[in-house]
């Protein structure tokens, strides 16, 4: 490589996630025992389970967290974060509005900054949810002084350096960053996410937790957007939910640290769908306030992620229909049985080719045996009867992106609260967010159905298979959808 050449985004993506990760671990023991354990489980499966292909000597490449996550209160370092992210290859997908969740809602916007395409995701699928703070919404800051005071506070802050600003500016113009360039970036982007335990003005935090605004607090009275959590892989989040709860309770007793009390999203089954995620708690950390005052404060955390196949609008209407029989059962106040969990996700089919033909999972189709296929094509064999015979294969696609009702389940436990006010419609829209990001949001479900069509498309054309013309055009119209990316 000549001394100016420009480092790949997704290799870029890879060294900051690890390096994250290295950095985190540092700052928050417990969280490097997490990485252990979920190395050792993940070991167990792939030893255990031979069917799943995977080999020992990838356990840690398998182990790495998936995704960070962590809290703006500015626009402007809204604005700055996604160009920011796009230094790393990484763009905004879906807009979630975590203050329309119902009872665990917060008065923020988020979206999540990750890569697109298969080969970049391939690469490095880390990912970073994102939250903005929304002090004008007044059904959650209905009191306009301390709201002004928030907005005072946050408008002190100055988060992104001189050179951070000058790197990404060089990234555009340039269009990538040299090696030299690109290590001084990753340096910056570690402090920028780092944690210092300073904090500033006690009395606004204090009024703040008092009026169940704690995200507000957690962003407003530090000096940078620190990262909340990290998030490793696990091939087994129900055996790493149990050996960690008996690695706090044994270990680390001193901490009185607990494992969230259910795991969110899906419960298990032998195809995972969507995204399965559980955590340890937040942990209280000592902090100082304005360089003098000792205070606490409680919001980092570690946590686990499982990811299986990204589902077709109506797979998903019928997970949320699942996940809302189930959070009824929590509504009394219990945890649902094992049977009332597979009750309430009978209507998911739990094997990936029954998901496939009945349109509930996404899959991209390519061409295995072009040979064979074709002469199998020849005699009259349709997508079905080729996809049988192997000929065609269907490989689920991952789903890369979160779940709102999970998101706002994490949000709660770990700000230890249910969730603040939030009377009325939410005023939030993802026109609002594009506004404030200067780009736009690609929407997640559409770029999955795109990923599924192109394939389809494309298998078709290479065989010669018939297409209604109504299919092809259909196919074509989803297909396009999402054109800038694979
Ligand atoms: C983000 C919570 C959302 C997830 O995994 O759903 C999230 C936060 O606590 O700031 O990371
Ligand atoms: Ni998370």
């Amino acid at each position: 490589m000549s001394v100016n050449a420009h480092v790949d985004p997704s290799r870029l993506r890879r060294e900051f996630s690890s390096r994250l990760s290295a950095m985190y671990a540092g700052e928050v023991p417990l969280y490097g025992q997490l990485i252990d354990v979920v190395r050792e489980v993940n070991r167990e499966v792939i030893r255990a389970r031979p069917e799943l292909g995977l080999r020992e000597s990838d356990v840690l490449e398998i182990s790495e967290e998936r995704h960070g996550a962590i809290r703006l209160g500015r626009e402007d370092e809204m604005t700055m974060m996604a160009r920011f992210f796009a230094v790393l290859g990484m763009q905004p997908v879906n807009t979630y509005d975590l203050s329309a969740a119902g009872a665990k809602a917060q008065p923020v916007l988020s979206t999540a900054f990750r890569p697109v395409s298969l080969a970049e995701i391939e690469v490095s699928p880390f990912r970073v949810f994102c939250s903005l703070l929304r002090p004008d919404d007044e059904r959650f800051f209905d009191d306009p002084r301390l709201r002004d005071r928030t907005k005072a506070t946050l408008a002190r802050r100055e988060i992104f350096t001189p050179r951070l600003r000058e790197l990404i500016a060089t990234f555009e113009e340039e269009g990538g960053l040299t090696r030299a360039e690109a290590d001084t970036f990753l340096d910056e982007g570690l402090r920028l996410f780092g944690w210092s335990s300073r904090a500033t003005d006690r009395a606004l935090y204090d009024e703040l937790l008092a009026r169940q605004l704690t995200i507000a607090a957690d962003i407003a009275c530090f000096p940078n957007p620190h990262l909340n959590h990290l998030t490793p892989n696990t091939l087994d989040i129900d055996a790493l939910q149990a050996r960690m709860q008996r690695v706090l309770e044994t270990d680390f007793p001193h901490l009185r640290a607990e494992m969230k009390d259910h795991i969110e999203g899906p419960p298990p089954r032998s195809v995972t769908v969507l995204l399965r995620q559980t955590s340890y708690k937040a942990l209280t950390e000592t902090v100082r306030f304005d360089g003098a005052i000792e205070g606490t404060h409680t919001a980092r955390f570690g946590e686990i992620e499982q990811r299986g196949v990204a589902l077709t609008p109506e797979g998903r209407r019928r997970y949320d229909d699942a996940v809302a029989e189930v959070e009824t059962i929590r509504a009394e106040g219990r945890e649902p049985t094992a049977d009332e969990l597979a009750t309430a996700f009978a209507a998911l089919p739990d094997d990936l080719d029954g998901l496939r033909r009945e349109g509930l999972g996404h899959f991209v189709y390519e061409v295995a045996d072009h040979a064979a296929a074709a002469r199998a094509a020849e005699r009259g064999d349709d997508l079905e009867q080729l996809v049988a015979a192997g000929r065609v294969t269907a490989r689920p696609i991952r789903y890369e992106d979160f779940l709102p009702v999970s998101a706002a389940g994490i949000f709660a436990s770990n700000l230890r609260q249910a969730g603040a006010r939030n009377e009325g419609e939410s005023p939030h829209s993802q026109a609002e967010l594009e506004a404030i990001l200067e780009r736009s949001v690609i929407d997640g479900p559409a770029h999955y159905a795109a990923q599924e069509a192109r394939s389809l498309l494309a298998v078709h054309e290479e065989l010669g298979l018939a297409l209604a013309p109504g299919r092809r055009d259909e196919l074509a119209r989803i297909a396009a959808a999402t054109p800038e990316i694979d």
